[in-house]
């Protein structure tokens, strides 16, 4: 349609019929940029992760100048991982802007990213002229950006019309926070920007969103549902996902958890919802728990691999596809996640807050504690392990392994819960999670479901900004290239960010060789990197640490100080193991098996 025949829609740049004499009578005019950032504003917007260039540059800088906070990025894929744990932490979604195409398809994986692991986000690109594209006569970064974004987003707008920008915005942030949250696609074409309509019409068209998030009560029937199965556990068992952490339902569940007396195993990023020191804690015990619970209940956590699909040996079953027999309630905001790898015997489909305090509110008063058999056997298998964890971490082997370098790392967050830790690596991963315990919730953000590198640094940018709080980040070597260069945005905005890099010269070992001798195996680095010259190079502060010691008083002296710090933490290159904790999924591994 030609945007002139639009009712309300000048041409584009604003022309409207100029005639001398009639200036004075000139309607005051608003362009498609400023549209966006009033539209955004209006709806409590105040953070975008962004990367500037044709056509959005000054999109960015009109957005700054009008208070909008921008942090721009040396690759949209960091915004992009910015944007997506920005909306877990704050449960608004978090904007990444892109140029078109390259730009574009740099931030789209985070965009799935958010939408696989339920972050609310919105990825908004400029792209090119739709007439051009569409006939593909080869535009300046031409591409039907729409098309690619829509298969990994939970949902996907473009806005052609200045008029319809309060619509599209508005569309985008109801899709990313509802139900369950995840990646938006907003599309906006160059064109719109330069759109200009009048002023006091075109704010008129601007929405402010209405309870974006609106709550979802759990029918009183799924609930008691639930509770007649919970109460008729011998061996139950309560398992809290990130889902759990979103909600910043924190009092009620613990609450949940306490007053039902139940064993729980907190996911990765649901650590600390429930201090991990917490007597009830069941994480020491992982292996035990899982194949002897005979009811578990999901709280905001999905039964995929991260849960080994509900079966399986993991689960008491015989073989790799046999159910274990236990019975679940699954507490979730999506209807359709239920049945989706076991049978759920009893769906609570609501979102978490006012499904927990539905579950608190049925259990009354007197709820009987699980069978002190159970307890008491849950308890033993986890002291057994913790002493044995003690054992290893007291050690003091030369040179430093992961576990007397993560001794170090959990002393830390003892004496700074409020510090959020960012985690990223195979073993630099694996041995944190179970090392490293949380006491508060939301200050454990990692790689997520898909196991995904390159989180890292746009991480630490939008923990740091959120939450103003100290960020420390375990990073292994590889994963720590994969953002590394977002060391300068770190520096440039002076966050108070410290990565330690867990430097075991490769992925997962240093210790690899190329069989014909010709080049360095493919998992090894240069040896003996100094990493953290790259954090000098912008005048953050570089440490080499060798010893625990080292270690403890770097990471000591970051937090005192605030200062942008990366510690080269060098780690014995034979200490990890291949795939770290996930071995298993190795092709490799499964052909040994058969
Ligand atoms: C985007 C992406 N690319 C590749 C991988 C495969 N991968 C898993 S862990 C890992 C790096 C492990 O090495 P490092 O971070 O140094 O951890 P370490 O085990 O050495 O501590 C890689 C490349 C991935 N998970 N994500
Ligand atoms: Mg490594």
């Amino acid at each position: 349609m030609d945007l002139a025949t639009k009712p309300g829609t000048a041409t584009p740049g604003g022309d409207a019929p100029k005639t001398a004499g009639d200036v004075s009578r000139q309607p005051q005019e608003i362009d498609g940029f400023q549209l966006v950032i009033d539209a955004l504003k209006l709806n409590g917007i105040d953070t975008i992760y962004a990367l500037p260039g044709i056509p959005i540059t000054d999109l960015t800088r009109r957005s700054q100048a009008e208070g909008i906070r921008v942090l721009a990025f040396r690759h949209e894929q960091n915004a992009g991982y910015a944007a997506s744990i920005a909306g877990f932490l704050t449960q608004k979604p978090g904007i990444c802007l892109t140029v078109s195409a390259p730009g574009f398809l740099n931030g789209l994986n985070a965009l799935a990213h958010a939408t696989v692991n339920c972050f609310p986000m919105i990825l908004i690109s400029g792209s090119s002229e739709r007439e051009i594209v569409d006939l593909q006569q080869g535009d300046y970064e031409e591409m039907d950006q729409l098309a690619i974004a829509k298969p990994v987003a939970k949902a996907a707008y473009r806005v052609l019309h200045a008029d319809d920008i309060g619509v599209g915005i508005a569309r985008a942030i109801r899709a990313a926070v509802s139900g369950r949250p995840g990646g938006v696609y907003l599309d906006l074409p160059a064109k719109l920007f330069a759109q200009s309509i009048d002023a006091e019409a075109g704010r008129k068209t601007l929405i402010k969103v209405v309870d974006p998030a609106p709550k979802q009560i759990p029918a009183p029937e799924a609930v008691k549902r639930a509770l007649d199965l919970l109460k008729s556990a011998k061996r139950p068992l309560i398992v809290l996902g990130k889902g759990a952490a979103y909600a910043q339902a924190d009092a009620d569940i613990k609450t949940l958890v306490e007053k039902s007396g139940i064993p729980y195993l907190p996911m990765s990023m649901a650590k600390g919802l429930v201090p991990d020191t917490h007597e009830q804690c069941a994480s020491a015990a992982r292996s035990f728990v899982l194949p002897g619970a005979d009811v578990v209940m999901l709280i905001g956590a999905r039964l995929n691999w991260l849960l080994s699909h509900g079966k399986g040996k993991t689960w008491g079953g015989k073989s790799a596809k046999d159910w274990g027999g236990q019975k679940f309630i699954q507490v979730d905001i999506s209807p359709q996640e239920a049945d989706s790898n076991v049978r759920i015997d009893a769906p609570v489909v609501g979102d978490i807050g006012s499904c927990v305090s539905a579950l608190l509110a049925g259990m009354g008063g007197s709820w009987a504690k699980p069978p002190a058999e159970w307890l008491s056997a849950v308890i033993e298998k986890k002291e057994s392990n913790v002493a044995k964890m003690a054992e290893t971490l007291a050690k003091n082997p030369s040179p430093m392994n992961f576990h007397s370098a993560l001794n170090v790392v959990r002393d830390i967050i003892k004496a700074n819960p409020e510090a959020i830790l960012v985690n990223e690596g195979a073993n630099a991963l694996d041995f944190t999670r179970s090392i490293v315990d949380m006491y508060k919730p939301r200050k454990r953000i990692d790689v997520g479901t898909w196991g995904i590198m390159g989180v890292g640094m746009g991480y630490c940018v939008a923990a740091a900004v959120t939450t103003k709080q100290q960020v420390i980040a375990v990073e292994g070597d590889s994963a720590f290239g994969f953002s590394g260069m977002e060391v300068e945005t770190i520096c440039r905005y002076n966050l108070p960010v410290c990565v330690v890099v867990m430097n075991n010269n490769g992925v997962y070992k240093g210790t690899d060789v190329d069989p014909t001798g010709r080049d360095p195996a493919p998992t090894v680095f240069v040896k003996g990197a100094r990493y953290e010259k790259l954090m000098e190079a912008f005048g953050g502060v570089g440490v080499v640490a060798a010893t625990p010691a080292e270690l403890r008083s770097a990471i000591e002296e970051a937090i005192r100080s605030g200062k942008p710090t990366l510690i080269n933490a060098v780690i014995d290159e034979n200490a990890g193991t291949e795939s770290g904790r996930i071995t298993s999924l190795n092709p490799a591994a499964a052909k040994k098996k058969s």
